[in-house]
């Protein structure tokens, strides 16, 4: 093994002992799952609604604090976890290029290491799922209600199952490891779709939170007033942007009358065609009459708002309800099995998420509610409810499994395994990354986020926002000013830091041989 450096636990056991027994690997990532609405990370929005199951794994292991991705987009975001490399190396920058079909995934490595290797979910890739003993996936961002899925034994067929997705997927995962052979360490990949817009609940859980006044952000008034055009252009404002129907199910809304222009009506309408006649009038006999009402009550554009922010983030709430419940059931197996004592469990996300700060929904910019993703990581041995401040990325998790597989990291992989993090109590080890870099690509596209790349060291960040209508830079004091409202490019103070980051940009593209594209 690399990493022998002895880490003495209550007991006696060493932490590194345990881990050179190629423990299983369970990897969870939901989509679209913000931290902040995770209780363990301490945010207001869930001390509403705590996620008791997802907490367990912080109780039992470590809570990243500064866990963050490269391209906070879906597709990218999945090929930084499959290849280690940043999404310029594996050709994955936007959510429609293709991915090099040569980069080798980390489930092939895992496959060749002597692992029984599964996923289970969303897949969203654009290419066949490689490196998988078995597989279980949706088609592209998959349904809530009654999904359908494709295995390797379907012939290309999706076949459609009854249920919740989240209920789905654990069933799946749960049949991979009831299923696999005893004699091999695995690795399963759960990924959950349904935190992902337009956000549908389970039937069981649409009268939950009805009654809770969720608090507003503190920046949900944001009028970008120290910054360039991006903030000001982009397209996923609650206000102007969150349909009435497709994100926000007030299905009694007609044409004339007065709200947002509808542009996804069929999602909408597709969404609730996978319900069943019964499952349908069930649906409706909650959301019509809390439509009516709100309608009935001829709200001001200001009380209007508020009830979209009250209506997007109970929904969404729920549907992290039910992602906390499966994964409680999916640790109550692995407990109850014996499989905590030689298995890493993981809990992530495919990107942050905007929970009303600056008035937004959607993902995308390199601020902080987007660029971080959540991340809890559980694993024999540790002491439990550490907390991690190490600037970690999603290019890390391919060579993490690597490691615990005791297999070598290939030279192509550009992230570093998690483990020597985990062995020093969440501190970063001194030749540990200093600087994270970010870069999205994926304009014009919906929601209009200008391109833009940059690099944070956690406590200040340079952004570089371009495309054909010209480039600007944003400067960030994350410690003063940890909401970002004041952009400080301009200031003397900050030349200093403005250099120091800068010079680190500069480094990074030549060194790492990034383009603007
Ligand atoms: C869909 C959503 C977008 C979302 C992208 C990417 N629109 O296109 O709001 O940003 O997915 O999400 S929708 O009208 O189809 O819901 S990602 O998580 O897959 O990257
Ligand atoms: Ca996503």
């Amino acid at each position: 093994m690399k990493h022998k450096i002895p880490f003495l636990l209550l007991g006696g056991m060493t932490f590194n002992a345990v881990h050179a027994q190629r423990w299983n690997i369970v990897y969870i990532m939901s989509d679209d799952h913000s931290y902040q609405a995770i209780s363990a990370y301490g945010h207001q929005l869930s001390r509403q609604a705590p996620t008791p199951n997802l907490d367990r794994l912080a109780e039992r292991g470590m809570l990243f604090r500064r866990a963050y991705v490269e391209n906070s987009l879906s597709t990218p975001s999945r090929a930084c976890l499959m290849t280690g490399m940043y999404s310029h190396q594996s050709g994955q920058r936007t959510l429609d290029c293709p991915i090099d079909p040569n980069a080798p995934f980390v489930s092939e490595y895992l496959q060749q290491a002597g692992y029984q290797t599964g996923m289970v979910g969303k897949w969203h890739m654009l290419c066949e799922p490689k490196g998988f003993d078995s597989y279980h996936v949706l088609p592209g961002q998959g349904d809530y209600y009654n999904p359908r899925f494709r295995t390797k034994d379907s012939g290309g067929k999706y076949v459609e199952e009854k249920g919740y997705a989240t209920n789905l997927i654990t069933d799946h995962a749960i049949e991979f490891l009831e299923t696999r052979d005893k004699t091999k360490p695995f690795a399963l990949f759960v990924h959950h779709k349904a935190p992902h817009r337009n956000w549908m609940p389970p039937l069981d859980m649409l009268g939950l939170y009805e009654d809770v006044e969720f608090p507003l952000p503190q920046t949900f008034r944001d009028d970008y007033a120290t910054r360039g055009r991006a903030a000001h252009d982009q397209q996923m404002s609650i206000a102007k942007d969150m349909e009435m129907c497709y994100d926000l199910k007030v299905t009694q809304i007609k044409p004339g009358m007065g709200y947002t222009h509808e542009r996804n009506g069929d999602g909408f309408r597709h969404q609730l065609s996978r319900l069943s006649p019964e499952q349908r009038a069930q649906w409706e006999a909650v959301y019509n009459p809390r439509n009516q009402a709100m309608l009935d009550s001829n709200l001001t554009p200001d009380e209007l708002l508020e009830w979209k922010f009250q209506r997007y983030i109970r929904d969404y709430m729920r549907v992290i309800h039910s992602i906390d419940e499966q994964v409680g059931r999916l640790l109550d197996y692995l407990e109850a099995n014996g499989l905590m004592e030689n298995t890493m469990v993981v809990y992530t996300s495919d990107q942050g998420f905007y929970m009303g700060e600056h008035g937004w929904f959607d993902k995308r910019f390199m601020y902080e509610e987007s660029f971080r993703t959540p991340l809890l990581v559980c694993a024999p041995g540790m002491k439990g409810g550490e907390k991690c401040d190490a600037l970690v990325q999603n290019i890390d998790f391919a060579p993490t499994f690597l490691d615990i597989a005791d297999a070598e990291k290939p030279r192509q992989m550009v992230g570093t395994s998690l483990l020597p993090v985990m062995e020093h109590g969440g501190k970063a080890p001194k030749d540990w990354r200093q600087y994270l870099y970010y870069h999205y690509y994926d304009c014009p596209a919906e929601h209009n986020v200008m391109r833009h790349d940059g690099v944070s060291d956690g406590r200040f960040k340079l952004i570089h926002f371009y495309g054909p209508k010209g480039s600007y830079d944003e400067l960030y004091d994350l410690r003063r000013d940890p909401n970002e409202l004041n952009n400080v490019i301009a200031k003397k103070k900050y030349a200093k830091h403005l250099s120091r980051l800068q010079g680190q940009l500069d480094a990074f593209r030549t060194e790492q041989k990034v383009d603007e594209w």
